[in-house]
């Protein structure tokens, strides 16, 4: 049995899948070793040369001129949000956003930030014209809107996919304006691999990025910001205030290298096996999945039923050794990743078929 295998999560049927998130992916033996091995020195003072080899890299494969390592991914939108606003301005983001949603309202709580929500469309997108019309005019009555926020792959929107030719018109009508945008790309590896295109020209029209390496890539710890060199200097400054200036972390960041080098093309892998779920849930009578929407490596699948039919449903699955995320009273989200292999995926079905028999249908 591998180091890094998930043995510990033990159910009432034996080996536990655990599909709530890309999150619980544990390191490598690669990334361990890695660690061991990395060489250190104390990062606030840049002197930490893995740390510096990651953000190196992770900005030359975002395309930006500068990069900072910092703790997660709530905080790298929470640095970006600050770097690129102040007390009182606004940010234009989506309904169904991480930052609206998940990130306890960061940006108004630590930034005074003020946050104008759009609605996403199914496919992750916000609408062009319902932007345009978010943004405030020159009037001494309204908030000043200095930040447009996307997010891509868009979560709860079902890991939708944003195309390079769609960010990059959010981004021209924001400069058009003098407004930044920030991609939240906690899954842009997933985007870039789905696609088939450069995770650089995914965002080239932005002016941040906050990408994960501990999701679908599987390092234990980290995300990175990107962008221009003057912007990663303010988001220093902020992640220092913020308590995430870190000390010998080319211990995390040695896995975050490994996680970037060697596994972000097998997130092929992911969206194959979610492909291979999704058709196989569509089957079950009393689940509903939009097979369209499976673009990454996520699924959600609507219960039929009465009665909190999500939740009951999700229970009934841990019972049966599969763990799934309801994300409202109907529907549950499974997501994808390294420790669920093609093989597994009839488990879970298997699963779901049982778990559906304990759902009320009156
Ligand atoms: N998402 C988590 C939960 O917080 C919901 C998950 O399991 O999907 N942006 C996006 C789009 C995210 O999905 C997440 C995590 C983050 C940012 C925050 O990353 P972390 O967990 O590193 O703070």
């Amino acid at each position: 049995m591998p180091a890094y295998s998930p043995s510990a999560l033990h159910s009432p049927v034996g080996h536990t899948l655990d599909l709530r998130s890309d999150t619980v992916t544990l390191p490598t033996d690669a990334m361990r070793q890695a660690m061991a091995t990395a060489l250190v020195g104390d990062d606030v003072y840049g002197e930490d040369p893995t740390v510096n080899r990651l953000e190196a890299l992770a900005a030359e494969m975002l395309g930006k001129q500068a990069a900072v390592f910092v703790p997660s991914g709530t905080m790298g939108n929470l640095i970006c949000v600050l770097s690129h606003c102040g007390r009182g301005d606004e940010m234009i983001l989506g309904s169904e956003s991480h930052i609206l949603h998940y990130e306890q309202g960061g940006s108004a709580g630590m930034g005074s930030v003020h946050s104008f929500v759009v609605p996403n469309q199914p496919d992750g997108t916000l609408r062009l014209e319902d932007i345009r019309r978010a943004i405030r005019p020159n009037d001494e009555h309204d908030p000043v809107t200095r930040l447009i926020a996307i997010e891509n792959t868009q979560n709860r929107c079902g890991g939708r996919v944003l195309s390079a030719a769609y960010t990059d018109e959010v981004g021209a009508l924001a400069h058009e304006q003098g407004i930044a945008l920030h991609v939240d790309g906690a899954r842009l590896w997933n985007a870039a691999v789905a696609l088939g295109v450069a995770p650089a020209r995914l965002v080239a029209a932005a002016d941040s990025v906050t990408c994960c390496l501990s999701k679908g890539l599987g390092a234990p710890v980290g995300s990175v910001i990107a962008g221009s060199a003057d912007f990663i200097r303010r988001a220093r400054r902020n992640r220092k205030i913020l308590g995430g200036g870190m000390r010998q972390s080319g211990i995390l960041a040695a896995a975050g290298i490994v996680a970037l080098t060697e596994m972000v093309d097998r997130l092929a892998e992911d969206h194959a096996t979610a492909q291979l779920l999704a058709r196989g849930l569509a089957t079950l009578p009393g689940l509903r999945v939009n097979l369209d929407a499976v673009e990454s490596n996520m699924v959600f699948a609507t219960v039929d039923g009465e009665e909190q039919p999500g939740p009951r449903f999700s229970r009934a699955l841990a019972q049966q050794g599969v763990l799934a995320n309801d994300t409202n009273e109907r529907t549950v989200r499974f997501v994808t990743n390294h420790h669920i292999s093609a093989a597994d995926i009839e488990q879970v079905i298997d699963a779901a078929a049982h778990a559906l028999a304990t759902v009320p249908t009156h």
